[in-house]
């Protein structure tokens, strides 16, 4: 914790863009959620260029700060605030993913190699988490579909499993003597889930590279299911004919479900799903907001359960 620690920042080290992004508390040496941010941030945040795509959402995005000191990465803590002050030693630069499994190209690609052929979209997303709260985000991405086709998925293929980075030295959650979970950090989709044009991978959000309790520099973006789909610091993608292990069922398997579709029909054992509460809405007292089918993107994605019993399957 950084409370007590006088930071030793000259007004003239505060840019337009820390205003922006509300760190002026910083001048008054109170605010220890903006000295993490500060210091989580990727030494060199580039600017991304993006277009725009007409699969965005038009509500209102949830303010940056919120979207990057409010985060669920358990391997920097279990506090919605720890991400934020305790990824600053995390390195995601250089990085590469291994790719493999059922497909015909398997194969160990640099970041660099996954971006050079996509097309980096902004996609403002609204984004429900199991835990009762909501945001709207705007990511940059591209399809998952898109590079998933590039390592050509065989027919028998059936599921996508993604595995998050371990690194108990840059991460503290993965070293203390309370372990939140078992790692890697484990996740998966069904192959259609994987190829449906809205599953993206995110580089980055607000037009800039992933802070690091956001999952820098690869994420999975999957806004029609609850937030833990969305795997983190990817360094494994392995294409599977069986419905692969997730962190989160290993854990407690009357909790959660594989396909962790946003459903307000069907509460979590100690979260109901029935509404939401919008992060930086005015805080516990802002009303809360009926939760959506599909988290709303039911017109889209509905279509991929047909017949399935969605209160059996959660
Ligand atoms: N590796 C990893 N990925 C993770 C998590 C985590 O603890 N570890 N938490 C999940 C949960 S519960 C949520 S709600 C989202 C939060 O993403 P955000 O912090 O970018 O909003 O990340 C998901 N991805
Ligand atoms: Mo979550």
């Amino acid at each position: 914790m950084l409370i007590g620690k006088k930071p030793n920042i000259l007004p003239s080290e505060i840019t337009p863009r820390d205003i922006y992004l509300g760190r002026r508390e910083v001048l008054a040496g109170i605010g220890a959620a903006g000295i993490g941010t500060i210091m989580s941030r990727p030494a060199a945040a580039a600017k991304l260029t993006s277009v725009k795509s007409p699969l965005s959402t038009t509500e209102t995005a949830t303010p940056l700060k919120d979207v990057s000191t409010y985060n669920n990465y358990y391997e920097f803590g279990t506090d919605k605030s720890d991400p934020a002050q305790a990824a600053g030693n995390f390195k995601p630069t250089p990085w590469s993913v291994e790719i493999g499994g059922m497909v015909a190209k398997p194969g160990t690609l640099t970041l660099e190699d996954i971006m050079k052929p996509v097309t980096l979209e902004e996609r403002i997303y609204r984004m429900r988490c199991v835990e009762g709260w909501s945001m709207v985000i705007p990511w940059n991405g591209f399809a998952l579909a898109e590079l998933l086709k590039r390592v050509e998925p065989l027919g028998s293929a059936k599921f996508v499993a993604f595995e998050t980075v371990v690194r108990p030295a840059e991460m503290p959650g993965q070293r203390g003597s309370f372990q939140p979970l078992p790692w890697p950090y484990r996740e998966g989709l069904r192959l259609d889930e994987a190829m449906h044009p809205l599953t993206i991978l995110a580089t980055g959000l607000y037009g800039e590279t992933l802070p690091n309790q956001n999952g820098a520099p690869l994420r999975l973006v999957v806004p029609w299911k609850y937030g833990f789909k969305g795997i983190k610091s990817i360094v494994r993608i392995t294409l599977v004919d069986k419905m692969p292990e997730t962190s989160w069922q290993l854990q407690n398997k009357n909790e959660y479900g594989f396909y962790s579709n946003v459903n307000p029909d069907v509460d979590h054992p100690r979260w109901s799903q029935a509404t939401e509460r919008r992060i930086g809405e005015g805080g516990l007292l802002a009303k809360r907001r009926p939760t959506l089918k599909f988290n709303g993107y039911a017109d889209q994605v509905a279509s991929l359960y047909a017949g399935m019993d969605l209160k059996a399957s959660y």
